[in-house]
């Protein structure tokens, strides 16, 4: 009986004391922390945001340092037109699924494009790179001048 008796015995504490641990602090913590993430979040967003390009000259660049486009996100005016300059040593692409725009960007090279407005309406329109997409992509988003 006795011998029998400290195997459950010993059961039963180490499933407690791994329940009790998990569930209690798990609980509390994440309950509090839970609470306070929102404010986090809210922090977070501005890192992404689309950078306005709207107040720069005719010509706006978009560099292609290695494997991304810098910026990612860009508002421009449909009467600016869009340099982008390949720093890296492998051939990118812009490509706007949305329209036709399919434009090799050979590797150390600047390749501009007229006023964009002649090629896309105002509105916003995910671009991306074909050869390396999908995490060499962005977002443009089109004003009227
Ligand atoms: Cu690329």
């Amino acid at each position: 009986m006795r011998i029998r008796a400290m195997p459950v015995f010993l059961m039963v504490v180490l499933a407690t004391a791994a329940c009790g641990g998990g569930g209690s602090t798990g609980t509390t913590t994440t309950g509090a922390q839970t609470t306070t993430a929102p404010a986090t979040a809210t922090t977070a967003p501005p890192e992404e945001e689309c950078s306005d390009l709207t107040g720069q000259g005719p010509q706006v660049t978009i560099v292609t340092p290695e494997n991304e486009f810098v910026p990612e996100c860009v508002i421009v005016r449909a009467d600016q037109g869009i340099t982008f300059d390949n720093q890296d040593f492998s051939l990118h692409n812009f490509l706007v699924k949305k329209a036709d725009i399919d434009i090799d960007l050979p590797a150390g090279e600047q390749t501009s494009l007229e006023a964009i407005g002649g090629a896309l309406a105002p509105g916003t329109y995910e671009f991306l790179c074909k050869y390396h997409s999908p995490s060499m992509a962005g977002e443009i988003t089109v004003v009227e001048a």
